[in-house]
């Protein structure tokens, strides 16, 4: 099947061997084709315990594959015909063992996590999780980005989103950090996407898509969603005119990256920038409110798309602050260290003049207090909205059950929650937030959260789990388990989850594991379900391979290779710092 898609003028070339092991059983065969489908129909005659073996190989080229010496379709068409019928050649079990020690030795073998479990679902859905993260990422070429429903589905038409940046960056940056590189490259080359968005909105540096494709294009994200129950019209989407976080989810990323790997030619060549160009979006972005002489963001939509048009996002403020105070660090570490890249940088985008507004405006940045019950408002107005009992649409498996009662606007003015929001912000910036703020805030805002997006429950499991609510916590993962491989069959219809496979990884790592990355440093606290014996897995810290074992009463780290002779891994674990040698392992009690 030969096809071009419609805007972007990408040819397809898709190839399809059916391979019979007796081709005389067929009586008669016929190809039909229907819109994007082509089928070939056959029909058999078996006698009784008589069978038939079919096997089907495909495979996909298109003009803008990397590989190929000619980009026409003739030439695919070719390439693609021979490839197949060479393959067929070896035969599907071929095929399928070559496969599989591939799989063995890039990812179950090289970064093995084993969990000792109870329920043998706890590991099924973590390599579950782990193969789709693995197949779903286009590590040959960084202008492309997962999509929020992989290669599976439909769904978000192959755009990407936050979730790659926030919720599955952190299991390649910490395993597999050469193709975390690639995911933070897509980033860097969609700065030019994201100077177009800022400058159609009036401000200056990169002002991230909320949704995106080619890295070049502007937002991709529709405008128009599902019919209101009241009106009978489309709903319009937010999200791609107000819904800002992206700009720092992506410098949040990066930052991990960087700390997590110290690779100092991505820093200096790419990772900065986007530091840079997104803090300098922000400080355009920042309203002056004369009356109470400080900046506010507002007309946001936050990560809880529930809420729409709000003044002063608690999660919005709070990364934008921490991504303009990054910048203001990295601005007088590298004038300090590193002139040449640093003038290249001043050169490119005008940095002494934005570092000045960084450092006037910050201070003044308006970032939401806690109430006097220790709460956190979501923003401005959400305490002071109506609340609704929730009950029993929570009982409701399915999701988006609500708007078969109300319309958006509706929840809009409820204190209804979509997704993990301040959760979230407690999750990345827990030093910011005490202990009783995040409890209090947890408690009041849990049964307001109807967790209709994938990208909530493994946020709430990882910070159950860091208020130390483990049953609690390992509830929640039962059910984050089910979003694709549950019992329910149609919620993976549009294509699988992406994040909320990547939130698996984050629960049962950084979640149980304890394993955080805190202000540059490796944090290890584990807190195992009573469910779960163990919990062994590996990581890459600065180069250096980590095998991390847990249990109940104590975890040893081993420092297993390194490319670099006698370097030594610090991390932190309740306050303290440890230090492992070289082919060293230090066990250290619960
Ligand atoms: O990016 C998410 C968003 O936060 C909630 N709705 C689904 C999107 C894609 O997964």
């Amino acid at each position: 099947m030969v096809s071009t898609t419609a805007q972007s003028r990408i040819d397809f070339v898709q190839s399809t061997i059916h391979d019979f092991s007796d081709r005389s059983l067929i009586d008669k065969a016929r190809i039909e084709i229907s819109r994007r489908q082509i089928h070939k129909l056959y029909w058999f005659h078996l006698k009784s315990n008589q069978s038939i073996k079919i096997s089907k190989l495909s495979n996909v080229y298109t003009s803008i594959d990397r590989d190929l010496n000619q980009k026409t379709v003739e030439y695919m068409i070719s390439v693609s015909a021979n490839v197949l019928n060479f393959d067929v050649q070896k035969g599907f079990d071929y095929l399928l063992k070559k496969s599989a020690l591939a799989w063995e030795e890039k990812v179950w073998r090289d970064f093995p996590i084993e969990i000792k479990s109870i329920d043998f679902t706890d590991q099924l859905a973590l390599n579950f999780a782990r193969y789709h993260l693995h197949i779903m990422v286009p590590k040959h070429d960084g202008r492309m980005s997962i999509a929020a429903k992989g290669l599976s589905g439909e769904g978000y038409k192959g755009h990407t989103a936050w979730d790659t940046d926030i919720f599955m960056l952190p299991y390649f940056t910490m395993t597999y950090p050469e193709i975390a590189r690639k995911l933070l490259t897509y980033r860097y080359l969609g700065l030019s996407g994201a100077h177009k968005k800022a400058a159609l909105n009036h401000y200056q540096g990169a002002q991230y898509r909320w949704e995106s494709a080619w890295p070049s294009n502007g937002e991709v994200a529709p405008v128009w969603g599902a019919a209101d129950i009241v009106t009978g019209k489309p709903t319009k989407i937010w999200s791609g005119f107000i819904e800002q976080h992206i700009s720092s989810d992506v410098a949040f990323g990066v930052k991990q990256y960087i700390d997590a790997t110290s690779d100092l030619r991505f820093a200096k060549f790419e990772g900065y920038e986007m530091i840079f160009d997104t803090a300098k979006f922000w400080v355009s972005r920042l309203e002056y409110n004369a009356v109470k002489d400080r900046y506010e963001i507002n007309n946001v939509v936050g990560p809880d798309e529930y809420k729409e048009h709000v003044n002063n996002n608690a999660f919005t403020n709070y990364s934008a602050a921490w991504n303009i105070s990054t910048a203001i660090k990295v601005y007088e570490k590298i004038k300090q260290q590193d002139s040449k890249s640093f003038d290249r940088l001043n050169k490119k985008l005008g940095l002494d003049k934005t570092y000045r507004q960084w450092k006037e405006k910050l201070p003044k940045l308006y970032l939401p207090k806690a109430n006097k019950d220790k709460i956190l408002p979501q923003d401005d107005s959400y305490l002071s909205k109506k609340i609704l009992d929730l009950t029993p649409y929570l009982k409701d498996d399915a999701v988006g059950t609500l708007f078969h009662d109300y319309n958006l606007d509706q929840v809009n003015n409820m204190q209804i929650t979509k997704q993990a929001d301040v959760i979230l912000l407690f999750c990345l910036f827990e030093n910011i937030f005490s202990l009783g703020i995040q409890e209090a805030s947890w408690d009041y805002y849990l049964p307001k959260t109807m967790h209709d997006s994938s990208l909530s429950l493994s946020t709430h499991v990882v910070l159950a789990v860091d208020l130390g609510r483990n049953s609690e916590a390992y509830q929640l993962f039962q059910k984050a388990k089910n979003i694709d491989l549950g019992p329910y069959m149609n919620s993976s219809n549009d294509g699988i989850h992406a994040a909320s496979l990547g939130g698996i990884w984050n629960s049962v790592v950084e979640g149980f594991g304890g394993l955080r990355v805190i202000d540059g440093k490796l944090r290890i606290e584990p807190h195992l379900p009573k469910e779960w014996d163990s919990l062994d897995y590996r990581i890459n810290w600065h180069g250096a391979r980590l095998q991390i074992s847990e249990t109940k009463e104590d975890f040893t780290v081993t420092f297993l290779n390194s490319n670099h002779l006698n370097q030594i891994v610090e991390f932190m674990s309740k306050g303290q710092k440890y230090q492992v040698k070289a082919k060293g392992s230090l066990r250290i009690k619960l």
